[in-house]
């Protein structure tokens, strides 16, 4: 009788002392495992006199029960406080503020395209647009671009395994805007185009506008004045402006457009490599084999375009010296504009 008491008094004891889960299986393991303390007592209910085993056998699994659920509410208290702390451990406050979305910026290159396409519309212009990838007709053929032009050689153009090619410039939406249609036409076509050339001041993805006036008596005087006014009003100054005669397949006579440097005011500097001008645009009078392409009367009709790279006429208008940082997409760079 003493030893079952003191066995369970030791056992409660134990269970009372223990702080942790794996501690409680030790006990549980040492009183009722296959050689425990209480699994003993009970083996020895087999030595005793048939008289005294029902009551000894009593007090035993009496002594086992009480155990037992000490051992099973302690199991139960230390699962409860673990999973609290483990609860209190990975809290989180849901209703702190968040860590805040940087706010996104107008890119400057969107910039100058918005306000070239304002200046255009003022003046009827419509903006056109269209695909990116293009068919040889409307990219080359059509624009007066033979077929061994070296414009065409793999390495100013990426082309399709089908024939087809990412347009190199933006005229291709003009053809298709005019193809079979009675003029006058009066339109601008913004977009990306691709060129195979990759250095300082070539990516192979950059952004064009160009132009076009079709109508009868349409002339060189029309051209300079437009884009002199143009230049003007991007530039937000009374600039002089020269032009000095080109070659485009697309157009005869055709001329490239200077601006007087907007860094040193003509006085040459770093930028204009010395020269005091800036060369930003390239125009001329639409060849009359681009407008029989397009199934218009040349005798007819004339007109003149021009085309602009809006990314090198971003760098000059707010003094950008790397061509880099526009497809950085650097918030530090984006937020000063
Ligand atoms: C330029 C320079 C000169 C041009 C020609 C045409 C079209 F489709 F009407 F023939 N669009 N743009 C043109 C003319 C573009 O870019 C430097």
């Amino acid at each position: 009788m003493q030893d079952i008491a003191a066995i369970l008094a030791k056992g409660l004891d134990a269970i009372a002392a223990v702080s942790d889960l794996k501690s409680i299986e030790a006990i549980r393991v040492e009183y009722l495992g296959k050689s425990g303390h209480i699994t003993q007592l009970l083996k020895t209910l087999g030595s005793l006199s048939p008289e005294e085993r029902p009551k000894f056998g009593q007090i035993i699994n009496d002594a086992k029960e009480t155990f037992t659920l000490q051992l099973q509410s302690r199991k139960e208290a230390l699962e409860a406080a673990s999973l609290s702390q483990a609860l209190l451990a990975e809290q989180i406050d849901v209703t702190l503020p968040g860590r805040g979305m940087e706010r996104g910026k107008c890119h400057p290159v969107n910039k100058t395209l918005a306000r070239i396409q304002e200046w255009f519309l003022r003046l009827g212009f419509s903006i056109e647009e269209g695909p990116e990838i293009e068919e040889d007709f409307y990219n080359f053929a059509a624009l007066n671009i033979p077929p061994h032009h070296p414009a065409r050689a793999m390495h100013d153009t990426f082309y399709f395994p089908d024939g087809r090619l990412l347009r190199t410039h933006t005229s291709p939406v003009q053809i298709r805007a005019m193809h079979g249609k009675e003029p006058p036409f009066r339109m601008i076509a913004c977009g990306a185009v691709y060129r195979y050339d990759f250095d300082v001041t070539h990516t192979p993805m950059f952004h064009q506008v160009e132009g076009l006036w079709v109508d009868e008596n349409i002339h060189f005087g029309h051209l300079k004045g437009i884009l002199e006014n143009f230049l003007q009003a991007l530039f937000e100054r009374d600039l002089t402006i020269r032009f000095r005669p080109s070659y485009f397949p697309f157009t005869e006579p055709s001329a490239e457009v200077d601006i007087q440097c907007v860094a040193c005011a003509g006085k040459g500097c770093r930028i204009c490599s010395q020269t005091g001008w800036l060369e930003v645009l390239g125009c001329g009078m639409v060849h009359p084999n681009v407008l029989e392409n397009c199934k218009i009367d040349s005798e007819r009709y004339t007109g003149f375009a021009f085309g602009m790279g809006v990314e090198r006429l971003t760098l000059l208008r707010y003094a950008i010296n790397d061509l880099r940082l526009f497809f950085e997409n650097d918030l530090r760079f984006l937020e000063q504009f």
